[in-house]
């Protein structure tokens, strides 16, 4: 392992109504949260994702259903499922991000620590692996 997995153990506040999770900027989070986004109806042979961020850091959690997610600094790769709407999934700058086998019904929350901005995005992997050296 590398280290390229941080996952987030989110606290699952249940009671015999069912279960809630809060997510704290700073806090379960670790940065300032600028954005949230959500992807679902990811069809089940589409992969996405296939870039890197210069500075942007984000949280991705699915809430319901599950996804893969493959992590890349350049030098290693790591797989990970996302599978439990209390794992949480810390994706740093300049790491190459890929999402395959979507479940149907899955939905991917992802908390991010920027407005969008697409000059962050490294779409090409020969450059992601020459900012990644
Ligand atoms: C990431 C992975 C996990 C916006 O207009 N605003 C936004 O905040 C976002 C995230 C996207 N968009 C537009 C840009 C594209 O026209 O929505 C469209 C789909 O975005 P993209 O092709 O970048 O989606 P994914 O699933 O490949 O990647 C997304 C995030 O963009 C990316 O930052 O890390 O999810």
């Amino acid at each position: 392992m590398s280290g390229l997995v941080k996952l987030i153990d989110l606290l699952s506040l249940g009671d015999d109504r069912g279960s809630l999770v809060a997510l704290e900027a700073n806090k379960t989070v670790p940065f300032d949260i600028k954005r949230v986004y959500y992807i679902f109806g990811t069809k089940a042979e589409v992969a996405r994702g296939f870039h890197a961020h210069k500075a942007l850091k984000q949280v991705a959690v699915c809430v319901t259903g599950s996804c893969r997610m493959v992590l890349d600094n350049g030098k290693h790769k790591e797989t990970v499922w996302l599978d439990s709407p209390t794992k949480g999934l810390v994706i740093e700058d300049l790491v190459w991000r890929e999402m395959h086998d979507f479940s149907p019904d899955c939905v991917l929350l992802v908390l991010a620590s920027e407005h969008y901005d697409e000059d962050d995005y490294i779409r090409d992997y020969g450059d992601f692996l020459r900012m990644a050296e």
